[in-house]
């Protein structure tokens, strides 16, 4: 049986980052480990643009935007949503996730989607690099693992 997967390989890609200002002292952590990962795994800074935006429900504009130039192999999208007394938290959550998804299928490369949709602050900083790890570093790792499993699927045909 053939297995067709992707390496973890970074270097030669050309990565952007786009971040919700929104609960920023968790983005940043979520960012940091995002392009910790990205370095980590062979891509160098200068390959890395950050992009930060007001909040969640702007991170699918810019993202698409910026996949638009073509200038970049893959776009890790990050954010952070603390449910608060309002329900803006269902909606807001909603429409960053179905914007991030609609711009995977219009756009031909990754999409990362490393927003956290947490309960409370505690979750919060579980997710964002203490005890469930960094959410960003994930997302970035999946957008570097989806550039090179999709290079392999099109090397198939
Ligand atoms: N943006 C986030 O990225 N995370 C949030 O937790 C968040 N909570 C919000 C709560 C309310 C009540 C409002 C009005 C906005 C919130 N936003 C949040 C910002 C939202 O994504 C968007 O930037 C603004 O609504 C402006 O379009």
């Amino acid at each position: 049986m053939k297995n067709v997967q992707g390496s973890l390989i970074a270097s030669g890609r050309k990565f952007a980052i786009v971040l919700s200002r929104w609960n920023e002292f968790f983005g940043d952590q979520l960012v940091k480990g995002a392009k910790s990962a990205l370095i980590r795994h062979g891509a160098k800074e200068s390959d890395i643009t950050l992009f930060t935006c007001p909040g969640a429900f702007e991170i699918p504009q810019v993202a698409r935007r910026v996949a638009a130039t073509k200038k970049f192999d893959g776009v890790v999208c990050l954010g952070v949503l603390i449910r608060g007394a309002t329900p803006h938290f269902d909606y807001i959550s909603a429409e960053a996730t179905k914007g991030i998804g609609a711009a995977c299928n219009e756009f031909d490369i990754p999409f990362g989607y490393g927003v956290i949709t947490c309960e409370n602050l505690d979750q919060a900083i579980e997710r964002s690099g203490s005890k469930a790890g960094n959410k960003g570093e994930e997302a970035a790792l999946c957008v570097v693992e989806m550039c090179s499993l999709l290079e392999k699927i099109d090397g198939l045909v």
